[in-house]
């Protein structure tokens, strides 16, 4: 549904909103489609979008070097040779595209789980768009579990985190956090589904193998809290027009 041809005089241009998927940082709500003969022109309002390179060179017929056209107005619009569309449920689409953060926990790397744990979440059909092998230090660890500060078992659950080297990785697509939540399964692998992730692999609370965001805003705060800047990579996937229309 959010695919558009043009078919100009010019090279054939396909245009999908697949390929549009934003950075966290960016304004997905800024964003408005305008096709004029032999082009084709995205306009993003694009104060946030800095830290990652433009996908404009996706588009055979974009202008690198001409700026996008002003909006219509009522009466300009009737005389310009050019046609301006806006389309609403592109615009929607985008703005449901979040990120999580999902991390191998210690005892995932030590049992060799990684490729298998990344694994599911690729052939789901997510989006990776950062992975780090690291060694967490405590502070850390305590300021991505603070909400548990509280609880008896917080300081046994420091030491876990930190005392091997974890896998971090971002990633990004439409309801991802709750779908890698439920790939994840429950944070009892004793009570998880078979299929999920904790309830083929793990056996213990306290050795559960792997963590996920569990809120849109905790993925943006987390993945924030545990990538630098840079260190997160903008990409499209080959794949991306046969896992949404
Ligand atoms: P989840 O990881 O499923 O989001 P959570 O956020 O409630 O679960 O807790 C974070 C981690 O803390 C969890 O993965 C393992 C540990 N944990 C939670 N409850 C625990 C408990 N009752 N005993 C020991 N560790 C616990
Ligand atoms: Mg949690």
């Amino acid at each position: 549904m959010e695919t558009a041809a043009i078919l100009g005089g010019g090279t054939p241009c396909v245009f999908s909103s697949s390929l549009l998927h934003l950075p966290a940082s960016s304004n997905r709500t800024a964003c408005s489609l305008w096709c004029a003969p032999n082009k084709l022109i995205l306009s993003t309002s694009t104060s946030q979008l800095s830290a990652f390179r433009s996908q404009s060179h996706l588009f055979s017929n974009y202008p690198t070097t001409t700026p996008p056209p002003p909006p219509r107005s009522k009466t300009s619009a009737r005389n310009s040779t050019q046609t301006g569309i806006f389309l609403p449920h592109l615009v929607a689409s985008m703005e449901q595209v979040e990120e999580t953060y999902i991390m191998v926990k210690p005892d995932g790397l030590q049992r060799g789980l990684v490729g298998e744990i990344i694994s599911r979440f690729e052939k789901k059909g997510f989006k990776l768009t950062g992975l780090k092998l690291f060694q967490c230090p405590t502070e850390l660890a305590e300021e991505h579990y603070k909400d548990l500060k509280s609880k008896p078992f917080f300081p046994k659950l420091i030491e876990y985190i930190t005392s091997g080297p974890v896998v971090c990785m971002a990633w990004e697509g439409v309801g991802v956090v709750a779908s890698a939540r439920k790939l994840i399964g429950s944070t009892d692998p004793l009570k998880a589904e078979p299929g999920t992730i904790r309830g083929d692999l793990a056996v213990q609370t306290g050795r559960n193998v792997v963590h996920g965001s569990d809120s849109p805003e905790n993925g943006k705060r987390e993945i924030a809290l545990w990538f630098k800047e840079g260190e997160l990579c903008e990409w499209t996937p080959a794949q991306a027009p046969w896992l949404r229309e």
